[in-house]
């Protein structure tokens, strides 16, 4: 069994749907520090976590960089979410042409040892409006290269296929297959 700490289920969904191995949702909650990168931000977080937690567990840190706001909202994803959300970035932008934009998903696993990283990015674009109603967070204005549709407007198991936690949580899987397979 291993644990996946985070209090955000949809994240827990996309990644369960995609390893295959019996894992768990756990809603402990840690400090996300103030820091330039997701890497750093999920390093401390084991830190705090790995004499609280028994066995293998993983924590993931991801955000939305927008390239015309130099890497804005990023580290501070979660937050402007909540205080701005997605009617505040799609403001933000208004007249604005270069719409580039990476989601990045940064997966630290703890195997009782060591702390492994395993990093997702998914190249796309800030919609010129708000659409669809499907997953979470920025999924309603954020288009992957490759399609035309936002994220909002896919099912699961299409937007794994595109995005930053599909990418990092295939790693892992990965990671856990070649380990077993290792006499
Ligand atoms: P944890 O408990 O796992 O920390 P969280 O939601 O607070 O859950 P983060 O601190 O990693 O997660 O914040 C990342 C934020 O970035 C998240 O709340 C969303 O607003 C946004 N985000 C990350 N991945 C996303 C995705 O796939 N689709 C839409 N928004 C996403």
């Amino acid at each position: 069994m291993i644990y996946f700490v985070t209090s955000n289920r949809h994240k827990y969904e996309e990644v369960k749907k995609i390893i295959g191995y019996e894992m768990e949702m756990v809603s402990m909650p840690y400090p996300e520090i103030q820091a330039d990168s997701l890497e750093e931000v999920a390093k401390y977080g084991i830190d705090y976590l790995k004499d609280k937690i028994e066995g293998e567990f993983f924590i993931e840190d991801s955000g939305l960089f927008i390239k015309a706001l130099n890497g804005f909202p990023g580290v501070f994803s979660s937050y402007v979410f909540k205080t701005i959300g997605n009617e505040g970035i799609i403001r933000l932008m208004k007249g604005i042409e270069d719409r580039k934009a990476e989601f990045v998903s940064v997966i630290a696993y703890y195997d009782d040892d060591k702390i492994h990283i395993f990093k997702g990015i998914c190249k796309g674009k800030i919609a010129e409006e708000i659409r669809g109603n499907k997953g979470f967070g920025y999924d309603p204005i954020f288009i992957a290269e490759g399609s035309n549709k936002t994220f909002g407007e896919m099912e699961m198991e299409e937007k794994n296929k595109y995005s930053h936690r599909g990418k990092s949580a295939r790693m892992l899987k990965n990671f856990l297959k070649n380990r077993l397979n290792q006499p």
